[in-house]
């Protein structure tokens, strides 16, 4: 008896004093960016205990990456809110071009996307019940405007917020047919930096707050905020404006960069938080980026009646040391895609509307047939290949490949590819009665072949590892399986955003070309490994 009862005590000072450790322990802390690669210009919104955020995703098919947390930190991709030729079209895209920035929302029990096709088409918005789709048509917006944004005030009016020529404006809009049934209103013009941007309106406490990006989507980047009591202004700056920046001297060693276009949100808790886009910077002499913009998170205090301080003096880390929502981890992506499902997963996109006879699951169970097509990764045209993000500086990715090909012209392999006018391409091509692996540099208008080995095999193994500074190109034949001969080697630096210009990041593609010649050919890859080290 006496034996229990101490058991008892003991076992009850036990979990008291253990608890916050073992129930606790994963609401501390969280790594910086939260999504990782290319995930530019960040919204977000929350419905119950879950939050939904999308990204912008220019050029890429299918548009407009859909994500979802329980905690902001773990996030999975559910879709995209634009899979259909009809919703998106990207035939006249360039790099950089298609999609700019798009607004998520949820009212009324549906789920809003805004945003603008730069490329064809302008403004519209989409809905959907539940967001991992299917999305409406879009319903186009007669305003001529980026970083559009809907908000909906207490008196039953709709509004678009929207980038205009003087500053952040806005106009009444009538939802069922996309017109804008008043004037535009200048509502804020920022606190002077260049290019405001990026608005989003909330109503807290009996404020309207605009939130803006300025600065340009750069180094100046930043999140300014102004306030007033009445929606059409006018507004006043916050004194901590810039809200969030690295540019300034307590930024300016950070390892992220040019840190802006947010969007505010509150948990079910009542706490708030932030994401934005930023970038991971190199250096060597000079800054440059390769993996283009990505999501950021930050906590913000935001009391009654009282101005949104981020995360304390407006800068972020990557190791964020502060309390968190309690996390709910996601699974990763397994490293081996082996070809087998019979769709390809979300992480993969195509450049503009692709071609989809040229795709094929089902011809080599398995396999991911691409059919060559005469297109060449340098033409804003439908070119026949499959990309995922680089997301880490470190990484590995192998392909094995199986070209089935009849002319020199015709070649298949992996690229990375920064845009039209900047990809390096580790490739098999026919070569008479042989093959032969090269690899092609394309960075502007220097375009050549750094490397080249005969193989008497039209089945390669093919290999790209990522370091900070530098990618290692590999081949391997299949009687020598785990011996890779490496080919060459090149610099991160020259697919970067500061040579390469442009808003997106590298992507890692399997890709067929027959160099604009007519063809037949096909090139099989069983399967594709994707690796991160690191970070
Ligand atoms: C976007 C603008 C910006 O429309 O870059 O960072 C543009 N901000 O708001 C393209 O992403």
């Amino acid at each position: 008896m006496k034996n229990t009862f101490l058991r008892l005590i003991f076992s009850i000072l036990f979990f008291s004093f253990l608890s916050p450790f073992l129930f606790a322990q994963n609401t501390f802390g969280f790594k910086n960016p939260v999504l990782r690669g290319f995930n530019p210009d960040p919204s977000v919104c929350r419905v119950g205990d879950d939050f939904y955020l999308v990204t912008s995703s220019f050029e890429y098919f299918p548009g407009l990456p859909i994500y979802k947390s329980k905690d902001l930190i773990n996030w999975q991709q559910i879709g995209h809110c634009l899979t259909r030729d009809s919703q998106l079209p990207l035939q006249n895209a360039g790099s950089s071009e298609g999609l700019f920035a798009p607004s998520l929302r949820y009212h009324d029990g549906l789920f809003y996307v805004i945003c603008t096709n730069v490329s064809d088409g302008g403004n519209f918005f989409c809905t959907a019940t539940d967001p991992a789709g299917d999305w409406s048509e879009p319903v186009w917006i007669d305003a001529n405007t980026i970083d559009p944004d809907l908000f909906w005030d207490d008196d039953g009016k709709t509004y678009l917020v929207m980038q205009g020529a003087k500053g952040i404006s806005v106009a009444e809009i009538d939802l069922a047919t996309g017109k804008l049934t008043s004037d535009e209103h200048l509502v804020w013009d920022g606190i002077g930096g260049r290019y405001p941007e990026a608005p989003h309106i909330y109503k807290k406490d009996g404020y309207y707050y605009v939130l803006l990006g300025e600065g340009g989507t750069e180094y100046m980047h930043s999140a300014t905020i102004g306030r007033s009591k009445n929606l059409l202004g006018p507004y006043e700056s916050c004194p901590l404006n810039p809200i969030l920046t690295h540019a300034n001297r307590i930024g300016q060693a950070n390892p992220i960069q040019a840190v802006g276009h947010a969007d505010l949100v509150q948990a079910a808790d009542g706490s708030w938080w932030m994401v934005f886009l930023g970038f991971r910077v190199l250096h060597q002499w000079a800054y440059w980026h390769i993996l283009g913009r990505e999501t950021y998170l930050a906590p913000v205090d935001w009391p009654q009646g009282g101005w949104p301080q981020v995360n304390g003096d407006g800068t972020v880390t990557l190791d964020m040391q502060v309390a968190t929502l309690p996390q709910c981890p996601v699974d990763a992506l397994p490293v081996r895609n082996d070809f087998d499902a019979d769709k390809l997963g979300f992480e993969w996109q195509y450049i503009r509307n692709p071609i989809r006879d040229n795709y094929s699951l089902a011809e080599r169970k398995g396999a991911l047939r691409i059919s060559v097509s005469p297109h060449t990764l340098d033409e804003a045209k439908p070119v026949s290949a499959v990309l995922r993000r680089q997301t880490e500086h470190d990484f590995c990715a192998t392909t094995s490949l199986d070209l089935n090909a009849q002319h020199d012209n015709e070649e298949a392999g992996i690229t990375l590819i920064q845009n039209n006018s900047h990809h390096y391409d580790l490739l098999l091509a026919k070569n008479g009665d042989k093959y032969q692996v090269q690899l092609r540099v394309k960075l502007g208008s220097i375009s050549y072949v750094a490397a080249r080995q005969d193989v008497e095999t039209d089945k390669v193994l093919l290999k790209i590892t990522g370091t900070p500074y530098q990618y290692t190109f590999y081949y391997a034949t299949p009687n020598n399986e785990n011996n890779f001969v490496e080919l060459d080697r090149m610099d991160t630096r020259y697919l970067s955003k500061e040579v390469a210009g442009g808003f997106t990041g590298v992507m890692i593609g399997l890709y067929a070309t027959s160099n604009g010649k007519p063809t037949q050919a096909k090139a099989y890859f069983d399967w594709f490994d994707y690796e991160t080290m690191g970070e």
